[in-house]
């Protein structure tokens, strides 16, 4: 393939790295396509569950470097995948700011809503040090890896965190966010702000850690109107790449506006993401226009993976059949399901690299 010569010569001049997923994001096309894939560590896989057990919260657990490790390395152990994503959560974040965070079985998490009148209380100076666990995985992470597998470390987007400081639980309507946003936006500016600031030092003590690449997920980033999305999603997001970027330029960062729809192009072109993560929402031809300008990853529908079988294999080869050639990661549109049977995983896998039985 003639991309892949180039990108051969390239590396041979030392300007391309040497992990697919890193090449890719660099603006490279490797055939097959990497492959990771959103939650891949999780309830789906039985030697998630008998680690999960060993915890008494699913926080201790995040903050258990030995088993957060571990679980992370399972899935790659299990897929081959080229990419492992750090064993966290995304309200890591609104822990370290002093918010009490809890996750209940069954129901997801429970946080104790905030009010303008606690913003003085975020202690945005103890992320780090409250978050130290976290690096403790990734340097830990590193060392289990395989070497041409590469090491994403994450944080939710502040609109995303936002939502869930603020219903305390996983926004339905999301109407005390958007009254909050919209009815007092001087204070709601200044939760982003600190959110922009904790997540911006978390994201870079990942880097120094050993992170490799960065995604963002701005999971609810589609409830928002045109106005409200550049504001609350584009304009924090620039902020975050910017500062993050200010240290560690070669650090590439895919950004996960799930739901943004047509506003995936202002978002591409304005926040500086090096990469875009597409939900299952995203038409191939909106898909393509945007391959032209960054690589994209995506966006099989989880609910795909869950059924397996010819609707899988066809869904997958349209995918590819449209961004295949790059420069493309092969993934979902949102994450893993819990009803997702592991051996589906291994299916998609295969296809992806074009070995499947026929
Ligand atoms: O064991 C359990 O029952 C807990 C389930 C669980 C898991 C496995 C939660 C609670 N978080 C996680 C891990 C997690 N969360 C990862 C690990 C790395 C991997 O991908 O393998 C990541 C990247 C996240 C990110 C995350 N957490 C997001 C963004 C991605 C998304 O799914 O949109 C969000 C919105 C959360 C909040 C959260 N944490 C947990 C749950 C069940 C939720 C979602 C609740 C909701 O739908 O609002």
């Amino acid at each position: 393939m003639d991309n892949a010569k180039s990108n051969a010569n390239i590396e041979d001049r030392g300007a391309m790295p040497a992990k697919r997923l890193l090449r890719v994001l660099a603006g490279g096309s490797v055939a097959p396509p990497p492959v990771w894939l959103m939650r891949q560590a999780g309830r789906y896989l039985p030697e998630y569950r008998a680690l999960r057990s060993k915890a008494k919260t699913f926080l201790d657990l995040c903050f258990s470097p030995d088993l957060a490790a571990e679980i992370t390395l399972q899935p790659v152990r299990r897929f081959d995948l080229d990419a492992a994503i750090l064993f966290s959560d995304i309200l890591v974040v609104p822990y370290a700011l002093g918010r009490r965070v809890g996750f209940v079985e069954g129901e997801g998490p429970k946080l104790d809503p905030i009010q303008p009148t606690d913003l003085g209380k975020l202690n945005g100076d103890g992320v780090c040090t409250r978050l130290a666990p976290v690096f403790e995985t990734i340097r830990s992470v590193r060392r289990g890896l395989p070497a041409s597998t590469a090491l994403i470390g994450f944080a939710g987007a502040p609109w995303t965190v936002a939502t869930y400081m603020i219903e305390g639980r996983s926004g339905n309507d999301f109407s005390a966010s958007k009254s909050f946003a919209l009815a007092d936006a001087k204070n709601f500016a200044k939760l982003i702000e600190v959110l922009v600031e904790a997540t911006s030092d978390y994201l870079t003590a990942q880097i120094d850690a050993g992170a490799e690449a960065l995604q963002l997920f701005d999971s609810w980033a589609g409830v928002l109107g045109e106005p409200e999305f550049r504001r609350w999603v584009i304009e924090p997001t620039r902020s975050i790449v910017a500062r993050v970027k200010k240290k560690n330029p070669d650090v590439p960062i895919i950004g996960f506006p799930r739901g943004a729809g047509m506003l995936y192009a202002d978002y591409a072109r304005e926040t500086g993401v090096n990469a875009l993560s597409l939900d299952p929402g995203v038409p191939l031809v909106l898909a393509r226009a945007l391959q032209a300008r960054l690589p994209v990853q995506g966006n099989l529908d989880p609910q795909i993976l869950v059924a397996g079988g010819d609707a899988m294999r066809r869904g997958v080869e349209t995918i590819l059949a449209a961004l295949g050639e790059g420069p493309f990661v092969f993934n979902l549109g949102h994450g893993i399901v819990p009803e997702t049977p592991p051996e589906h995983v291994a299916e998609l896998v295969r296809i992806v690299r074009g070995a499947a039985a026929a």
